[in-house]
């Protein structure tokens, strides 16, 4: 005999999937409200206290908490011990369990009383639901009424197999866990502790001293189950990281983290509010080090730098020449070190670039939070749209020049020339303007056979005059604007090269 244990709150499709499960054979076993409607649905059930021989009590606050309904989802069906355990007490198998539970957001939405919203903590749904996917392997946990179908098909065609299990079990946690965040919230609520939003698996690793500026309060937290740069952040010295700190440090390393050393070369990230000011490839450490300042020694100036290597003794004198915030980098050799500490206040910090880049990322919006892709795109391939195609140097430099403009706000694009950036305009509402503010920033220098990366396509061919103007002989951009021919045209006048990558890399 196959029992099904079913008590729901939401009672969606139930009765046609009772029907279901007794035509598969198996007894069904359910909760008042639950046997109610099953009963009336014209379903035969057994009402469950009268299959553990033990009355509804507490005001229904027990109703299946009871070693008859545990012990029977519990028990490995292949372990003799446990076979005979339950044998021993009179305990039958219970080989699906169907729960969802009371509506405790619901009625918080209803803005109901304290007394209410504690009645409806439901403690019997959340402790069959978790049972059952413990015990995922021998019982099925149904949580969600629109897998009913789904399970009925499965059963009958005998596929219910550990994955298909493991998806049940794994659907099973993520709605508990997620009760469970909505009533630590309610608590935070009550006791008038302040709701970070974050009570769903992220731990707390500390408050901060404020936030982004000195009126907002902030602290940082982990998510243990992710691997990623900065989860063995490993601080040789130095004040403690700001929010600004993490924030800026978070760009710079994840741009240096698109390099690879042996494959890329070594690269040094130069980056103010989280924005790369300057970045360089190099032959060592401090020469990487020193184009990058060389990019724009002005921004740089209490910034963040980040590198793909190991930092030796010429690249931390280099770097304690001028007043940085944070230094990060893959290691440091022990000269470097004692180099560093005639700054007290720098903070070193060794990152794991090996972990990777986190695959997702996600922002707060009024209320909501939205979750994407981390924009991991390289652009390897593109297309050439004009009648010149870039050189080998120039191709380098482009395909550089794209992965450091993923990293300004739009309206973005970078000048590159010999691994090395000369300007950097970003977060402007016309992309003219960002170009502009590159050459009004760098009046004397000489853009002559540098090459241009833009984030998003040219709406207009203005970019590329101006870029013509100024000697850049090759771009790169998405293409897809109405008006791609124009700048196609311009380029062909001027003797440019334009290759066109079909990716977009907005930033806002
Ligand atoms: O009151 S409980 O915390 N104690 C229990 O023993 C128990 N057993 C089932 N809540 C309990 N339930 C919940 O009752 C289920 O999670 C389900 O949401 C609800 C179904 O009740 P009914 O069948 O009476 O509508």
């Amino acid at each position: 005999m196959k029992y099904a244990l079913l008590s729901v709150t939401d009672k969606t499709n139930i009765v046609s999937f009772a029907k279901g499960l007794v035509d598969l054979g198996f007894t069904l076993l359910s909760t008042g409200g639950t046997l109610r409607a099953i009963a009336e649905g014209g379903v035969e059930v057994t009402p469950i206290d009268a299959y553990t021989d033990f009355p509804e009590m507490l005001d229904g606050r027990v109703k299946t908490l009871h070693p008859k309904v545990h012990g029977g989802i519990l028990f490995k069906r292949h372990e003799k011990s446990h076979v005979d355990t339950v044998k021993e007490h009179g305990i039958g198998a219970i080989d699906l369990v169907c729960v969802n539970l009371y509506a405790f957001e619901e009625s918080y939405k209803q803005k109901k009383s304290e007394a209410d919203m504690i009645e409806n903590i439901d403690i019997g749904g959340p402790s069959m639901v978790r049972s059952a996917a413990k015990n995922h392997k021998d019982v099925l946990i149904v949580t969600d009424p629109s897998d009913y179908d789904t399970v009925l098909d499965v059963l009958k065609e005998g596929k219910d197999d550990l994955a298909f299990r493991r998806k049940l079990a794994m659907k099973a946690f993520s709605k508990t866990a997620y009760y469970d965040s909505m009533i630590a919230r309610y608590f935070k609520e009550v006791t008038g502790e302040e709701d970070d939003l974050l009570t769903i698996g992220l731990k707390k690793d500390a408050d901060l001293r404020y936030g982004e500026n000195p009126h907002q309060k902030a602290a940082v937290y982990s998510d243990p189950m992710v691997n990623s740069y900065f989860s063995h952040l490993k601080q040789f010295q130095g004040k403690e990281l700001s929010y600004n700190n993490y924030n800026d440090f978070n760009t710079a390393v994840s741009l240096a983290g698109e390099f690879d050393e042996e494959k890329d070369g070594i690269i040094c990230v130069g980056l103010k509010h989280a924005t790369p000011c300057g970045v360089a490839l190099g032959e060592t450490d401090v020469d990487a080090y020193k184009k990058m300042f060389e990019a724009d020694s002005l921004s740089i100036f209490g910034g963040i730098v980040a590198l793909n290597t190991t930092v030796d003794k010429a690249c931390a004198e280099e770097m304690v020449k001028i007043f940085l915030e944070v230094v990060a980098a893959k290691d440091f050799t022990d000269e470097a070190l004692e180099v560093f500490k005639q700054k007290k206040n720098l903070r070193v910090i060794q990152v794991d670039y090996e972990a990777g880049a986190m695959k997702k990322e996600m922002r707060f919006a009024s209320g909501k939070v939205l979750v994407q892709d981390t924009d991991l795109d390289a652009a390897e391939d593109y297309k050439v749209v004009t009648d010149k195609a870039p050189t080998e140097a120039e191709k380098r430099d482009l395909l550089f020049g794209m992965k450091v403009v993923k990293y300004v706000r739009s309206n973005a694009v970078v000048l590159i020339k010999d691994g090395m950036t000369l300007g950097v305009g970003g977060g402007e509402t016309s992309r003219i303007w960002a170009l502009e503010n590159i050459f009004n920033h760098n009046p004397d220098r000489d853009f002559t056979g540098s090459v241009m990366a833009s984030d998003a396509f040219f709406p207009f061919d203005d970019c590329v005059k101006a870029a013509a103007e100024k000697g850049v002989s090759a771009i790169m951009q998405p293409g897809g604007s109405i008006r791609d021919e124009d700048s196609i045209k311009a380029c062909n006048e001027k003797g440019l090269s334009m290759v066109f990558t079909g990716v977009r890399h907005f930033k806002h």
